[in-house]
């Protein structure tokens, strides 16, 4: 795929235009073209754009959630396409998967859900803004193995503390293990509240699990945080 059209996928992200971004994630399907390619390569490099351009005041809200919709236009396209893997494999571990309480930031989160089912987790998504509670009670109900959390924003970051402190009063701590990512969230933030590993990307998120899932199996493998 040319240059070209990564670079039209990134602008229908910044233009915030949902058809554009639908029909050229079609065409690449149609032109062979790994989803993931088109996410990392196009897309998610226009919402890298676009949160740049809102920084700078060159942007304004009502344009980053058109910038959002053209996003998820593009992904219901690539998804069905990125999960055939996972069902063709057996189950790797179980991951609940939110966005902390207060943020509503769910593309990123979203995203590290589908490549974990692509490669073979068991995903269950509980949405954006949710309480470390909530966490908990899911973690338990479906015997997760890592409890995944994103968050978008600096003020939001520290609710990812707060579910590590759920797990810990439900105690569930020694049996879950807690990744953390999203924008503001650092390698550093993660072991300062005790997450047992961190990611900058959603394929990062798979290599993670993967290794959480190891050292489960095998606890005296070293942390990765
Ligand atoms: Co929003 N927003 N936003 N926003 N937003 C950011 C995050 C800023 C950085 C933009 C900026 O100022 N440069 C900024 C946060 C500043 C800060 O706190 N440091 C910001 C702000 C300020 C706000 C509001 C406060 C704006 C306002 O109201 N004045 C408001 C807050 C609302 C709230 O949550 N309470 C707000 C609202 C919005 C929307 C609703 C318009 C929209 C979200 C729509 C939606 O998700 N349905 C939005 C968007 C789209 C963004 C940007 C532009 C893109 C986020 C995104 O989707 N990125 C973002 C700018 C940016 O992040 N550069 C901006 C693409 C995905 C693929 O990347 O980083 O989310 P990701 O996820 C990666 C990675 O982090 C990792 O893997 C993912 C996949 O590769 N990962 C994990 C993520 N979670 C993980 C969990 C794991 O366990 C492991 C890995």
């Amino acid at each position: 795929m040319s240059s070209d059209t990564y670079q039209g996928m990134r602008q229908s992200i910044v233009n915030g235009a949902p058809d554009t971004a639908s029909a050229l994630a079609q065409q690449a399907l149609t032109a062979g073209i790994a989803p993931l390619d088109a996410i990392n390569n196009g897309y998610a490099a226009g919402m890298h754009d676009v949160g740049e351009q809102f920084a700078r005041g060159e942007m304004f809200l009502p344009d980053m959630m058109a910038s959002a919709e053209a996003m998820k236009a593009a992904m219901a396209v690539l998804e069905p396409e990125l999960l055939k893997l996972g069902t063709e494999r057996p189950v790797a571990g179980v991951v609940v998967l939110g966005t902390t309480k207060g943020d509503i930031h769910e593309i990123g989160k979203t995203l590290v859900g589908m490549l974990l089912t692509a490669h073979g987790f068991r995903v269950h998504d509980l949405g954006v803004d949710v309480a470390g509670d909530r966490f908990a009670a899911k973690a338990r109900e479906y015997a997760a193995d890592i409890v995944g959390v994103s968050a978008l924003l600096t003020t939001t970051m520290r609710n990812q503390r707060g579910v590590i402190e759920s797990l810990e009063k439900a105690g569930l701590r020694s049996q879950v293990k807690v990744m953390v990512g999203g924008a503001p969230v650092t390698r550093a933030w993660a072991a300062e509240i005790g997450a047992d590993g961190y990611a900058k990307d959603a394929m990062s998120a798979v290599a993670l699990a993967r290794q959480l899932m190891q050292q489960k199996a095998q606890p005296s493998v070293k942390e990765v945080v």
